[in-house]
């Protein structure tokens, strides 16, 4: 048996588990979970990212002998260090405004379809290439020697080494989905320094060990060394996803609902670009091919604004409320900066002519319709666009406690829905690991184990799925 120490930081909490490996069993425990509070200074929402190394460390403490440790986290974010390598300021939170109008300004440059064609990922206004082009003028930037990505920078603090992993480094827009590797033509034209990014290495190489101020500080006995893991969160979920045969689309959920497939090779096409599909890179190669849905931040932003009432008994009730009466886009940046949510999506019924809803029962309602057509929406459209069908949608990730979206998105797809793991990430993040340590076999074999060990739930769809079409077809009207 095994241990492996997996760091998984999420929008609003991170964690560390640990995960206790043989060839024929998989166990995962909490060792330490912190909460991530962004923070809005005068100058915008920043990451408070020494409070999240603190929690890393005080999770290794907590874990006790661990043979690696991996990091994974949300994408696009990275901290700037200088010659001497000590951090820049504190990073910048994707849901800064700072990025407002930045793309427009880019594709005067560089036009949509040729950035997509190159590089395959899809438009987000916080895409690092729009980020490092907001910082452009900063005084920041010019003084950086180098960029870390936010698992690569808690990383090199454990360990003193750099490099780029590269499923995170994959949502740069910076990187050529074919040859996975830097587009080099597209930074020059953009006049993006590359030689900021230390080198690239791949899920499952080695990454350094615990410096021994780490080690004295955790408790733990050298070496230990530092495995690179998918460090995109999304990447390891994907990893997670327990599906037995090929014919699958995944969601991952949480905080966002990453919904597509899993590829062998990117689909770089007009049709795939209008309808904002992204190519970020997989384990061994593959893509990841999805569309961003703004996920359960709809609802857990509604909830902040109501004052945290009892999850439990608002699903309960949203339950009750009459389906599909009034649904928003999910997919729409409008929705992507924090506050005012309950206000944001009456707006959006309203602007529409739908019945407004007033109770947070009837909002909760209206946010877990919009989701599961969303997701609809994405599992048709992947696989129409790469000519991939599928029998099964998996989903994985912090979603998958709640039920009533479950359901919905098994009617809304007219597929059956397979839930679980809940924390897809942190088994994705152990299981690289443990491959590379030679504990478990390939991609598959990491799957039949999952699919093995991991409780999971069946929905089966109901009700037809005429009226989700209908919903999508008066959505689309409007
Ligand atoms: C999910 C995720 C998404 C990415 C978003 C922003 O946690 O990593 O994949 O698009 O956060 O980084």
């Amino acid at each position: 048996m095994k241990s492996y120490a997996a760091v998984d930081l999420g929008a609003s909490s991170g964690r560390v588990m640990v995960g206790r490996v043989t060839p024929d069993s998989l166990e995962l425990a909490e060792a330490h979970r912190f909460p991530n509070r962004p923070v809005r200074v005068p100058e915008g929402l920043r990451w408070d990212v020494l409070g999240l190394y603190a929690g890393v460390l005080e999770g290794l403490r907590a874990a006790g002998r661990v043979d690696s440790v991996g990091i994974d986290s949300w994408a696009v974010d990275y901290g700037l260090l200088d010659a001497d390598g000590a951090l820049l300021g504190n990073p910048v939170h994707y849901r800064d405004e700072r990025t407002q109008g930045v793309a427009e300004k880019v594709w005067a440059s560089v036009p949509a379809a040729e950035l997509y064609a190159a590089t395959g990922l899809q438009y987000a206004p916080f895409n690092t290439l729009y980020q490092l082009t907001a910082a452009r003028e900063s005084r920041q930037l010019a003084h950086a020697q180098r960029l870390l990505m936010i698992p690569d920078l808690l990383s090199y603090w454990l360990t003193g080494e750099q490099g780029t992993e590269l499923t995170n480094a994959s949502t740069t827009q910076l990187i050529d989905p074919r040859t996975r590797d830097w587009s080099y033509d597209l930074a020059a034209r953009l006049d993006i320094d590359l030689g900021l990014f230390p080198p690239l290495r791949r899920p499952g190489d080695a990454a350094g060990v615990l410096r021994p101020a780490v080690l004295e500080e955790t408790g733990l006995t050298g070496p230990v060394p530092v495995t690179a893991v998918g460090s995109h969160d999304t990447a390891s979920a994907v990893a997670a996803v327990p599906a037995t045969g090929e014919r699958f689309a995944y969601i991952c959920t949480g905080t966002w609902s990453l919904a597509g497939l899993e590829l062998d090779a990117a689909v770089l096409t007009e049709d795939s670009r209008a309808a904002n599909f992204t190519n970020e890179l997989g384990l061994d190669g593959t893509v990841r091919y999805l569309r961003n849905i703004m996920g359960l931040w709809l609802l857990q932003e509604c909830v902040r604004a109501w004052g945290d009432p009892d999850l439990g008994g608002l699903l309960r009730e949203a339950a009750t409320v009459p389906a599909l009466r009034s649904v928003v886009d999910a997919g729409d940046a409008a929705f992507l900066a924090p506050g005012r949510m309950p206000e944001r999506i009456a707006e959006a019924c309203r602007a529409s002519g739908q019945p407004v809803p007033g109770t947070p029962a009837e909002v909760t309602r209206c946010i877990l319709d919009s989701l599961a057509l969303a997701h609809r929406r994405a599992v048709e459209d992947a696989q129409r666009l790469a000519g991939h069908p599928v029998d099964v949608v998996h989903i994985v990730g912090g979603g998958t406690r709640n039920a009533l979206l479950c359901q919905l998105t098994a009617d809304a797809c007219g597929l059956p829905v397979v839930a679980g793991p809940t924390e897809a990430a942190a088994l994705g993040n152990v299981l690289v690991q443990a491959r590379a340590h030679g504990l478990v076999g390939d991609r598959h074999a990491m799957r039949a184990l999952l699919a093995r060990t991991q409780p999971l739930t069946r929905y089966e769809p109901q009700g037809g799925t005429g009226r989700w079409r209908d919903a999508q077809a008066r959505l689309a009207q409007r």
